[in-house]
């Protein structure tokens, strides 16, 4: 009862600014994919989406979110949203370079040094720029959350120099650059679907993987890695996605509803991440994992070697785009 006459003081709230027209909003039904489990960042703010989407439309416009894979991997529901039998998914970045190549400038090394650099790119026009590339392969970016910085885990030895990295099986994205930069280090990069990541540990087909501390600790990938390497190599960014075939059947006011529960989502997912990143370390130590850290020395060897991918992002993204985001991340920088 209570919820009802909330929902219509909503509705009546935004007929008076005249945003949206109750007709406007038709009864949906929108199946959202994504990879990590339930209890996890990407988890909470995909809960925090949905709520905000029943809220906005009066409880027309209905979420289905489908965790831990359950829809395909990163590729195969970018796939299915393009073909239209699949509405929205959120994903990393670095599995849709594939489709927009474009894509490619965020998996740059060392990109940026902090989330605030992160969101000032991602959110400014560079970061639009780049989203809007999607829409001629038949996608619709709505917004970046953040996955984080990754770091490296494995099972073989402490990484304390490059030379640990020699022949370990090591897991990187279905991309490119990640697949050149750890080959690179020494590493024997394997690209694989985050989907079958636990189970290609726990079976030993490869030693070790990277991600951010948030995933390490929400796959339980410390039940199957000993040693945690702070590399910080890459800040990753995950994209809100909607099909643009799907998109394009919906009216105005349904596509608001989408953009501001997704800028509310997102606002959500950063703060959250953040916070649980600041305690993740510890939890992951708690947990048995062996951490290190590199010594200055050997982190400079790694950027070293890590940032020779970066002339053939730049000459594979566009020399235009790779000089705007330098120019957007220094303006950043001397934002702080
Ligand atoms: C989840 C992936 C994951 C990414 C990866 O579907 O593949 O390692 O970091 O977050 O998008």
């Amino acid at each position: 009862m209570q919820r009802r006459s909330l929902t219509c003081a909503i509705a009546l709230a935004l007929l008076a600014a005249g945003a949206v027209q109750a007709q406007d909003i038709k009864p949906r039904l929108i199946r959202f994919g994504y990879g990590l489990n339930e209890q996890s960042n990407q988890g909470r703010a995909t809960k925090v989406f949905a709520d905000e989407v029943d809220k906005l439309s009066g409880g027309k416009m209905k979420i289905r979110a489908f965790g831990a894979a359950s829809l395909g991997s990163d590729v195969q529901m970018q796939q299915a949203l393009i073909g239209g039998a699949q509405e929205m998914m959120v994903g990393s970045t670095a599995t849709l370079v594939g489709i927009t190549k474009e894509m490619a400038i965020w998996d740059t090394p060392f990109l940026f040094d902090n989330a605030q650099q992160a969101d000032a790119v991602l959110d400014g026009p560079v970061g639009e720029k780049v989203k809007a590339k999607l829409e001629e392969k038949g996608l619709v970016g709505l917004v970046y959350w953040e996955n984080g910085f990754r770091n490296l885990t494995n099972n073989k030895r402490a990484v304390a120099k490059l030379e640990d990295l020699d022949g370990i099986k090591l897991r990187v994205m279905q991309n490119n650059v990640f697949l050149d930069s750890f080959k690179t280090l020494g590493a024997n990069a394997i690209p694989l679907p985050f989907s079958e990541l636990f189970s290609a540990l726990e079976t030993k087909a490869v030693d070790g993987q990277e991600n951010p501390f948030n995933t390490i600790l929400s796959s339980k990938f410390y039940e199957v890695q000993k040693y945690l390497t702070v590399t910080n190599h890459v800040y990753s960014p995950w994209i809100v996605l909607v099909s643009k075939k799907y998109w394009d059947g919906l009216s105005a006011a349904e596509k608001k509803v989408l953009m501001d529960a997704a800028r509310k989502s997102r606002d959500f997912e950063r703060r959250d991440t953040r916070e649980e990143a600041a305690k993740a370390l510890a939890d992951l130590k708690a947990k048995g994992m062996q951490i290190n850290e590199l010594s200055p020395a050997e982190a400079g060897r790694m950027r070293d070697k890590l940032t020779r991918v970066n002339a053939s992002i730049a000459s594979n993204v566009g020399m235009d785009l790779w000089n705007e985001t330098q120019a957007a991340v220094a303006k950043a920088r001397a934002a702080k």
